[in-house]
């Protein structure tokens, strides 16, 4: 092989002078000259199962509140879901599901973009070059594939190992300044970060580093069964409430819900079960914890149980409702997925082509 000519260097720099993308707290790089736009958001949702309530509080939920604040970007990860085995019928339906799912909370197609991982190749491609950068140290210490793999670690699949990178190929492909998601998926924004970061050093500034946005209520609602562990789409039936739940489950599960020997319904986290619970219970209803002790004060788990599948089961109500309407019609479904990914196709492969460029593809 040649040695490299002068040549691609050049132009390499004049591409950085013409192209240079500043990282701002402020602004999206490209926004940079016109202030007054707003700020990208960009998130994920596995397609692994029917999401549940603590999807929905934790994140979905501020998702569609804040559509009107920001550049909404969502996208239904199906490339994830394929870091543990998945049965090619069953991922088919799921996605769809998810993405009605999604519009029936209220994600709106006019002011969000909505569309499917895998319809966008640029997000393996740079994938792969951001896992060039990234040491495996780094994602050893990831703590979703210690739980996710569980104790025979050796026979988890190279993906769910990788995962956090194509996380940060997603992240960084639509050059997102927030990232709203749930307390678990701070440790995957901040090595997005990282990634950022020592990439922008190594080859120039090429992607905005962006920063997790994490409300303080309701980022991580606990397991029914087990409230020392965080509901997951992938734990036993018991343990989440699925957004599709039928009302005489959602009462079930919500009886059967771990609490403790005690009698009294306060907000105290040493008693996880109960906490969680009122956590529920006040995010539904938009209430102080001191309304909500009140409305309490002197009345048994029992009662307050039922009140809490009441309100699960009004707010679930509409949601269901849509979804039924949407989910018979897969072919619309598919369109609007389609337009979705048509949008954002052009910025991911802005930055891909940046990307590649930046490190020395010809
Ligand atoms: P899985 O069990 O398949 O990994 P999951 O339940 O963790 O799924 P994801 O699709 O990975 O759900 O997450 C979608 C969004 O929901 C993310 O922003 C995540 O942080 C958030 N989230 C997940 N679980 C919770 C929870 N228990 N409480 C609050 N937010 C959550
Ligand atoms: N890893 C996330 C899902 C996800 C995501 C993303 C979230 C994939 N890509 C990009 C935010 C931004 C999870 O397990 N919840």
């Amino acid at each position: 092989m040649s040695a490299p000519t002068k040549a691609p260097e050049k132009a390499e720099k004049k591409a950085t002078v013409k192209r240079a993308i500043k990282p701002t707290e402020q602004a999206h790089p490209a926004q940079a000259s016109q202030p007054a736009k707003r700020e990208r958001v960009f998130s994920g949702i596995q397609p692994s199962n029917i999401p549940h309530i603590g999807n929905y509080l934790g994140a979905i939920r501020h998702w569609v509140a804040e559509q009107d604040r920001y550049d909404n970007i969502y996208c239904v990860v199906d490339l994830h879901a394929l870091t543990i085995p998945q049965d090619p019928a069953e991922l088919r339906q799921n996605t769809r599901n998810l993405a009605a799912l999604l519009l029936a909370c209220g994600i709106d197609p006019k002011r969000s973009a909505l569309f499917v991982q895998s319809h966008i190749s640029a997000h393996a491609e740079l994938a792969w070059i951001l896992n060039c950068v990234t040491p495996t140290g780094w994602l050893n210490r990831m703590t979703q594939f210690k739980v996710k793999a569980g104790e025979d670690r050796e026979a988890a699949s190279t993906g769910l190992y990788d995962y956090p990178v194509l996380m940060a190929a997603d992240i960084l492909l639509y050059q997102a300044d927030g990232v709203p998601v749930g307390d678990d998926q701070r440790q995957h924004v901040e090595l997005t970060r990282d990634i950022a970061n020592t990439f922008n050093h190594r080859f120039g500034e090429t992607f905005v580093e962006p920063r997790a946005l994490i409300r303080e209520v309701g980022a991580r609602i606990m397991a029914l069964d087990e409230p020392d562990k965080k509901m997951s789409k992938s734990g036993a039936e018991p343990s989440y409430l699925s957004l599709l739940d039928p009302p005489e489950v959602i009462r079930k599960k919500i009886a059967r819900a771990t609490t403790d020997s005690q009698r009294t319904i306060v907000f105290d986290e040493s008693r996880p079960g109960i906490y969680n619970l009122l956590t529920i219970y006040q995010m539904l209803g938009d209430e102080s914890r001191e309304q909500v002790e009140t409305e309490f004060a002197g009345k048994g788990y029992k009662e307050f149980k039922a009140a809490l599948a009441d309100r699960v089961i009004a707010a679930l109500e509409p949601i269901q409702r849509r979804y039924a309407e949407l989910a018979s019609d897969p072919a619309q479904l598919d369109a609007l997925l389609a337009e979705g990914a048509a949008r954002v196709r052009p910025l991911a492969e802005q930055t891909l082509r940046l990307a590649k460029e930046r490190v020395g593809l010809i």
